[in-house]
């Protein structure tokens, strides 16, 4: 089991949410809301419109999302799915909880309100030159005033 942080379409409301949940490719728990501790540049990039975290601590905003744990299953898939490691590479994050959302039942795995953790997040230190000076997220939805819909259509274009 792993620990996976989600920022983007990964989210609950998200166009790829589905992944999460439909337990086809492996199982997630959905434990709680986060916030990264450090800020990141989230930006909306590509010509398909793919949220990325830039690997820039320090810059742009603290970044909403959702911790997972994962089993190695999905968490084998969310590689293969994310493009690992030539769109996004996994690395750790650390994390500010927010809500416990988990089973009532896990007493034991229950982080508290502002406590911290750590977890794995897709993000990348491969993008385009002009993509950090693009507009700064803090809590992604495609759905957004932006416009910036994602596109699932070819993933290997996102450039
Ligand atoms: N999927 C992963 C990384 C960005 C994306 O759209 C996520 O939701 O965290």
């Amino acid at each position: 089991m792993a620990q996976v942080f989600v920022y983007g379409t990964l989210k609950r409301g998200q166009p790829n949410n589905f992944y999460m949940t439909d337990n086809k490719n492996g199982h997630a728990q959905l434990l709680a809301t986060a916030v990264t501790t450090q800020m990141f540049p989230l930006v909306i990039a590509g010509r398909n419109n793919i949220p990325f975290l830039l690997n820039i601590p320090g810059r742009g905003h603290v970044v909403h999302g959702e911790l997972y744990t994962v089993d190695e299953a999905l968490l084998k898939f969310l590689d293969y799915f994310e493009d690992i490691p030539d769109m996004y590479q996994r690395n750790l994050v650390t994390l500010t909880v927010k809500e416990w959302l988990g089973p009532p039942a896990d007493e034991e795995e229950k982080l508290a309100p502002g406590s911290l953790t750590q977890a794995f997040v897709y993000s990348t230190t491969t993008y385009q030159p002009d993509w950090p000076s693009l507009t700064h997220y803090d809590n992604y939805d495609s759905y957004g005033d932006h416009g910036l819909m994602y596109s699932s259509s070819d993933i290997t274009q996102h450039n």
